[in-house]
């Protein structure tokens, strides 16, 4: 057996615009998902956030699934557009109601909410006014984050604020493969540093009003050179690590931009258009805020990214300024996301983030897989979730032996659900969604789950088909 520490929390993770459906409920307004999914060709098959998981009316029977699977932890997110509907500072409180319910019923199965504040759902009223390019979005997400712990602040112990500023900031507005779908590096790097200017002004204001545990999701990188013995691809390793990992790192643990990645920004200017040369959203104290004292740090693990030097590739464009650099695809087993398959990464990536964040306990806040099911005898088969998943516990075990501070573990996800531009072709669930009918059905790899959480243990030897 391989055992974890007493009070490991185990849990499971979801988002707001994934799951919840009814996108138009109790003075909802539309955010930047509802309409970049109405953009052709955005999203595969079409699919919106519409109905999703129909979690808005159906929580309580999937708080009673998390209990059934003996999960302790439940990682999900808040949106925004619920509860400043159109971003304007008067709070709605019927959205606020539907977290409150939720809440309630996740206490009342001892299982601990573990909110996220923004997990992309910007509204698109915000948007409209620059989105995460302008400051004024960093200062609202601050006022927004106190109207929700107003509300749930007696129940929630630990809040997370971003997830994942790297997606929202390149994705978003560098590669444009997430919403809003702009493309322009300069905007990218103005966003990113909003969204950490938000995260920092959340958490200062989340502290005043008495929060006791605060924390940021991140999705560090495991970047690896195809060749090790290439000088030339460890330079490439440095980049791309600085342009994922360290230029969100270094400020949020309070020692600011690095000064490569401050010369680098600086060659894309602010992306406020003409006029706005150089890093002019940078204000003197900025670099402070965002290194406002942390609790936990919620490492999201998918794969391990791949780089390569070679002169002429025309770069990733999430990574501005990544010319000369391939990024090939993985050549071992692959997800059908086509994301590799290689558990060591997790351990690399926890063990880096401890020796970077000295001090600051970890959580695995999101890892697993989507592959496709198959359905026999209405039983789920799902052997390949339940090797990643096998595999990548071991991984944070040894972690865990390596000397990290990991305090928990969420699979992602517990439910199918909208995998953003991939539409609902893509399967992460533990338990399994027929969206025509809205039935969940608890896969292999869920009751494989709920017994390793039962245990707190994995068996000694990884699980067969
Ligand atoms: C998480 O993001 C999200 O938090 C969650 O909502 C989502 O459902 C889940 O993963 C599964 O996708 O994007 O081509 O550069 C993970 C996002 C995935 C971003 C891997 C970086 C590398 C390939 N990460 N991705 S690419």
């Amino acid at each position: 057996m391989i055992r974890f520490p007493d009070n490991f929390v185990w849990g499971a993770a979801t988002s707001a615009y994934q799951i919840e459906g009814a996108t138009g409920a109790d003075g909802r307004s539309p955010s930047i998902w509802d309409t970049f999914a109405a953009m052709p060709g955005a999203v595969a098959g079409g699919h919106t956030g519409d109905p999703a998981c129909d979690h808005y009316r159906r929580y309580r029977e999937d708080v009673a699934l998390m209990a059934d699977l003996d999960l302790r932890a439940y990682r999900f997110s808040v949106a925004w557009p619920r509860i400043r509907p159109a971003g304007a500072d008067r709070t709605n409180a019927a959205g606020l109601d539907f977290y409150d319910r939720l809440v309630d019923a996740l206490c009342a199965h001892g299982i601990e909410p573990l909110p996220t504040l923004y997990h992309w759902d910007l509204p698109q009223e915000l948007e409209d006014r620059g989105g995460w390019t302008v400051r004024d979005t960093a200062e609202r997400f601050a006022g927004y984050a106190v109207a929700v712990h107003d509300r749930l602040g007696d129940r929630v112990r630990t809040w997370t604020t971003l997830n994942e500023p790297w997606c929202s900031a390149y994705l978003g507005y560098g590669s444009g493969l997430h919403a809003p779908g702009r493309r322009d590096p300069a905007a990218a790097f103005a966003a990113l540093h909003h969204l950490l200017l938000a995260h920092g002004l959340a958490a200062q204001a989340l502290r005043a009003g008495g929060a006791r545990s605060i924390g940021l999701v991140v999705n560090p990188a495991a970047v690896r050179p195809v060749d090790p013995a290439s000088a030339a691809d460890l330079d490439a390793v440095r980049l791309v690590d600085g342009l994922h990992n360290r230029i969100i790192l270094e400020p949020v643990l309070g020692r600011g931009y690095p000064d490569d990645m401050l010369e680098h920004m600086s060659r894309y200017g602010s992306g406020l258009g003409a006029g706005h040369g150089g890093l002019d959203w940078l204000e003197a104290t900025d670099e402070k805020t965002i290194g406002a004292p942390l609790d936990l740090l919620g490492v999201n693990f998918y794969a391990p990214t791949y780089v390569a030097a070679r002169p002429g590739a025309p770069g990733a464009p999430p990574y501005p300024g990544s010319e000369g650099i391939d990024f090939p695809p993985p050549t071992g087993p692959v997800t059908d996301m086509g994301w590799g398959i290689d558990p060591s990464a997790l351990t690399d990536v926890l063990r880096r983030i401890g020796a970077d964040a000295p001090g600051i306990p970890l959580m695995v806040t999101e890892n697993g897989a989507a592959f496709p099911d198959r359905i026999v005898d209405g039983r789920v088969r799902d052997a390949g979730r339940i090797g990643y998943l096998d595999g990548h516990l071991r991984a944070a075990h040894a972690a865990l032996a390596a000397g990290v501070d990991l305090r928990g573990y969420l699979a992602w996800s517990l439910l199918d659900n909208f995998e953003w531009a991939e539409g609902y072709g893509k399967r992460f669930g533990l338990v399994h969604v027929d969206y025509a009918t809205q039935r969940r059905t608890c896969k292999d790899s869920a009751h494989w789950y709920g017994s390793v959480v039962a245990a707190n243990a994995l068996p000694g030897d990884p699980p067969g088909d």
